[in-house]
């Protein structure tokens, strides 16, 4: 049987907002195609990239359902309707109250922390030293690191995530955990955990292997 999803994604050490979705998408364990654009390569890059949607963006996902095909354009949607069409993954909290500050969580990433994802911009595999940060940049690190903390102390639990079993937060914030990985960000060690534990998805060991063969082969 013909997968169900296509997965349309960026070069993996640098597309952050593709990794959120991929995350999600593997959470639910259903079956998908994946299409790798390579990232960087003006003007192949946006012309592959608007095959497949005309908002030039990735990740898309591609959804094949009895007949109709439906395509999903931007991160926080396709998070949306995977949980929504995958509800035994349970990528939302089930209490509706926790649900609403989980979902503030996911907007806060996805429009929010321009800085950091400026100056500490995704390369999954790479090792680099930290910039010197901008006010701004500092400022946001510290409303993340206050962000992680809250929601770890109040629901993480035995689950570990930030809302205890992993959700669509811990997606939007799984490219953040890289990052701070890549720079050597001094966390607290309650953090340093929620870290180790989103490392070793594997979700993210696939897609850190991936991306190691992308830098290799020279293509990253
Ligand atoms: N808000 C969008 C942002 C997507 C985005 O900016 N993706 C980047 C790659 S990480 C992209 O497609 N860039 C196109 C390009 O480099 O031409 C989302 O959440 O999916």
């Amino acid at each position: 049987m013909a997968a169900p999803y296509t997965l349309i994604i960026g070069t993996k050490d640098w597309s952050s907002w593709s990794l959120r979705a991929y995350v999600a998408l593997r959470a639910t364990c259903a079956q998908f195609d994946e299409v790798d654009v390579p990232l960087r390569q003006q003007p192949l890059t946006g012309d592959e990239i608007r095959r497949y949607s005309k908002a030039g963006r990735v990740p898309i996902l591609k959804i094949a359902d009895n007949g109709r095909e439906v395509t999903v354009w931007d991160s926080l949607a396709i998070c949306e309707t995977l949980a929504e069409r995958h509800p035994e993954a349970g990528l939302w909290p089930d209490d509706p109250l926790v649900r609403a500050e989980a979902r503030s969580y996911a907007a806060e990433m996805h429009s929010g922390f321009p800085d950091v994802r400026d100056q500490l911009s995704m390369d999954f595999v790479r090792r680099k030293p930290l910039p010197k940060l901008r006010a701004e940049t500092t400022a946001q690190l510290d409303r993340i690191l206050e962000a992680w903390s809250s929601a770890l102390q109040r629901f993480g639990g035995d689950g570990g995530f930030l809302f205890g079993r992993f959700s669509v937060a811990d997606c939007m914030y799984a490219p953040v955990v890289s990052r701070f990985v890549t720079y050597g960000v001094e966390v607290p060690a309650a953090i340093t955990d929620y870290m180790a534990r989103m490392m070793s998805l594997p979700a993210m060991q696939d897609w850190e292997r991936a991306a190691q063969k992308e830098v290799d082969a020279g293509v990253a």
